[in-house]
């Protein structure tokens, strides 16, 4: 399959090659001649039993008893409850540890708060199942606690975050998501406030406007856009249909949405999502977050609201892409190209 691209991006994709992660300051190896034979994608739907609206078995549906033993009300859209297996607590004693000053051994107590978001009472739902009116509920939920999380003096980050299949991970196929605000800001989003700040100080202008720009006048990345958001399989992603959500308008963070900014990333959501399933005929594992502005109390202009979904399905419903060997010792690496990938996840409904 032919496809064109700039001369230099053309001879890039004949070797081995590395591209950098401008967010993260890192490389990943690119090695598409190992993709050169033909596609060996499957198609055929893995074994799935359809789950019921309700399951009474389930910790999120509404009426059910959660650990514990507190129920949920009968919720009817969204439902916010703090997490009971937190993995952070509020309003800790301050404990700090580095002997001899070193950072050899150096440590300190994290407080925070952990919370649970169902999207949707219906147990058989998905983001890509459900209506866009009720995920821009869902988008106002993740607003509202990310400014109330956030106005918190102890909290300076907010995480807001989807993991979802068992492949990731996830524990219940109900609708649901996390919030974990911490009281430092995570190696993650830190190394990214790192980058906007060092790259506007350079260019005096924002790092993922640029990007936006180069990536729509050059298209081969782009997956599709809204008018208020556009997705990408970014120039540098590890994941082999990991993709970038990018807020057209220079937003620091997701409260600074108006409503029409708000149902966009609903309808953005739902679709993307829609695509994944397609791509094999599967319910699309995945982790997705937003990063955006920490909540320390300063302006930071140079943030850029975004979300990254990664999933780590390869070439079918059942092969996965493991992140081993050299991955974990010296770099990431992908075979196929997030070109190609971006080719694939286009052609898609
Ligand atoms: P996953 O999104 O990874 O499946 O996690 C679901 C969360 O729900 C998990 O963090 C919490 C777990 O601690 N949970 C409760 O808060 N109450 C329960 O009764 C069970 C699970
Ligand atoms: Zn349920």
């Amino acid at each position: 399959m032919q496809r064109r691209y700039s001369v230099d991006l053309a001879k890039l994709l004949e070797v081995p090659h590395r591209r950098f992660n401008p967010l993260t300051r890192e490389w990943v190896l690119v090695s598409p001649h190992r993709n050169q034979r033909p596609w060996q994608g499957q198609t055929e739907p893995a074994e799935r039993e359809a789950a019921p609206q309700f399951d009474p078995a389930c910790y999120l549906c509404p009426g059910n008893v959660r650990a514990g033993g507190v129920p949920n009300p009968p919720y009817l859209d969204t439902y916010v409850f703090d997490n009971d297996f937190a993995a952070l607590q509020p309003d800790l004693p301050s404990i700090e540890i580095n002997e001899g000053g070193t950072n050899l051994l150096s440590a300190a107590s994290e407080s925070g708060i952990c919370r649970v978001v169902c999207f949707s009472p219906r147990h058989d739902l998905t983001l890509a199942a459900m209506d866009v009116a009720s995920i821009s509920k869902v988008v106002d939920v993740w607003v509202e606690q990310y400014a109330q999380l956030g106005a918190l003096v102890s909290v300076n980050y907010v995480q807001i975050f989807e993991n979802r299949g068992a492949m990731m991970g996830c524990s219940n196929s109900h609708p649901h998501g996390q919030i974990w605000a911490n009281q430092t800001v995570p190696n993650i989003p830190r190394t990214e406030e790192e980058s906007f700040l060092v790259y506007s100080q350079q260019h005096h202008s924002c790092l993922l406007c640029d990007y936006l720009g180069l990536e729509r006048s050059a298209a081969d990345r782009m997956v599709f856009e809204n008018d208020s958001f556009l997705v990408v399989v970014p120039f540098w992603a590890t994941w082999p249909f990991e993709t970038l959500v990018l807020s057209k308008r220079h937003a620091v963070d997701i409260a600074a949405l108006d409503d029409h900014e708000r149902n966009s990333l609903a309808d953005i959501l739902q679709r993307l999502t829609a695509r994944y399933d397609s791509l094999f005929q599967t319910s699309f594992p995945y982790s997705m977050g937003f990063h955006q502005r920490p909540t320390d109390g300063q302006e930071h202009k140079e943030w850029h609201f975004h979300a990254h979904f990664f999933p780590p399905l390869l070439r079918s419903a059942n092969t996965r892409k493991f992140m081993v060997g050299y991955e974990l010792l010296a770099s990431p690496q992908r075979d196929i190209t997030p070109e190609e990938a971006a080719h694939r996840l286009r052609s898609r409904p």
